[in-house]
């Protein structure tokens, strides 16, 4: 890797490894935050891991709350990552399995 890479990665890394706090759950629309930093959502069907990768990037084990049934997550959940903040990561609710209602 060149010098430059070297230097990206250890940012990252060094983010990923520092605060991250969650910053609070959306059931609407009408409840995101406001959009202060870039955001990176997971999306995809139900039960495939999202959250469960959400942890694994971060190294925490209950930040995101997993579940073996389909539809554990069911509202867009935010996370804040780095102490300022750089980055704010989004577990969404999957598709597939839902059984909540559709409130939105
Ligand atoms: N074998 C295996 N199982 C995994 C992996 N990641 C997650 N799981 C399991 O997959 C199931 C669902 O994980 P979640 O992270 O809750 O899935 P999700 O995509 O957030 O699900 P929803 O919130 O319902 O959309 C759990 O039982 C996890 O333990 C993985 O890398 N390998
Ligand atoms: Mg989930």
């Amino acid at each position: 890797m060149s010098e430059e890479q070297d230097e990206h990665s250890e940012r990252a890394r060094k983010l990923f490894a520092g605060p991250v706090e969650f910053l609070k759950s959306a059931p609407g629309l009408k409840f995101l935050p406001d959009p202060d930093y870039p955001e990176i959502a997971f999306a995809g069907r139900s039960n495939v891991g999202k959250s469960s990768l959400l942890n694994a990037l971060t190294n925490r084990k209950g930040l995101a709350r997993t579940s073996n049934t389909p539809g554990r997550t069911q509202e867009l959940n935010f996370f804040d990552v780095g102490q300022p903040p750089q980055i704010r990561l989004v577990d969404m609710p999957g598709y597939g399995f839902a059984e909540a209602q559709r409130t939105w």
